[in-house]
């Protein structure tokens, strides 16, 4: 994607996800805004609205009915109105192991966001935790026990699983090194 591009996809990111306020916009109740409100508040045009969504690696952003949302990764609250589904037995978080003390105490939280982030696919989840500095984990998820002790799963319209929490019992860590993987079962 264009450098320009990329800018204005990570600052619709922003308004969509965390902060309608820089643009002087309020989600509605779904997480929706009229494109149009954003091009009037943005120096964001239609047709790179357009673009940006149609180009966009992970599909992060969904349109309907002349609105545009993000298809998940809010802090703000918002109500996307998803089912819950039932997930692959084994999903996987990308994670750093300064963060392990901590995930060994409290399981895997979501923090600021609606949700705990889980991926299908380990090469993803591997991908997520490399966007920190730091020595990576990839943690696998026991999904199929979670849903039969009556854990809710939802999966985003770009593909995201998700959760409210993940207690530690139900998790197993692999270290990434270079990215070789070294398998240290539950700690
Ligand atoms: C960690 C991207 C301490 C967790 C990705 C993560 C994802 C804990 C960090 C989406 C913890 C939160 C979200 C605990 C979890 N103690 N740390 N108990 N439990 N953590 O950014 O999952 O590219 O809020 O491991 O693809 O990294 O933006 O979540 O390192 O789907 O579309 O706390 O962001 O999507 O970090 O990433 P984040 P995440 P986009």
């Amino acid at each position: 994607m264009r450098t320009d591009l990329l800018h204005k996809s990570r600052f619709l990111s922003l308004i969509l996800r965390h902060k309608p306020e820089e643009a002087n916009l309020k989600l509605d109740n779904e997480g929706w805004l009229y494109i149009t409100d954003i091009v009037k508040n943005t120096d964001i045009t239609f047709d790179e609205i357009i673009e940006i969504v149609a180009t966009n690696d992970k599909k992060r952003f969904i349109i309907s009915n002349n609105k545009i949302r993000a298809s998940q990764g809010h802090t703000i609250t918002v109500d996307l109105k998803l089912q819950n589904k039932h997930p692959p037995p084994v999903l996987y978080h990308g994670s750093k192991t300064s963060f392990l003390i901590s995930i060994k105490k409290k399981g895997l939280i979501k923090g600021n966001r609606n949700h705990v982030h889980l991926s299908s696919l380990p090469e993803i989840a591997k991908e997520v935790a490399q966007r920190r500095m730091g020595k990576s984990i990839l943690i696998e998820i026991d999904a199929y026990a979670m849903y039969n002790n009556k854990f809710q799963f939802f999966k985003s319209e770009n593909g995201v699983w998700l959760t409210d929490h993940v207690p530690h019992k139900y998790l197993k860590y692999t270290y990434i090194q270079d990215g070789r993987k070294t398998t240290m079962g539950v700690i």
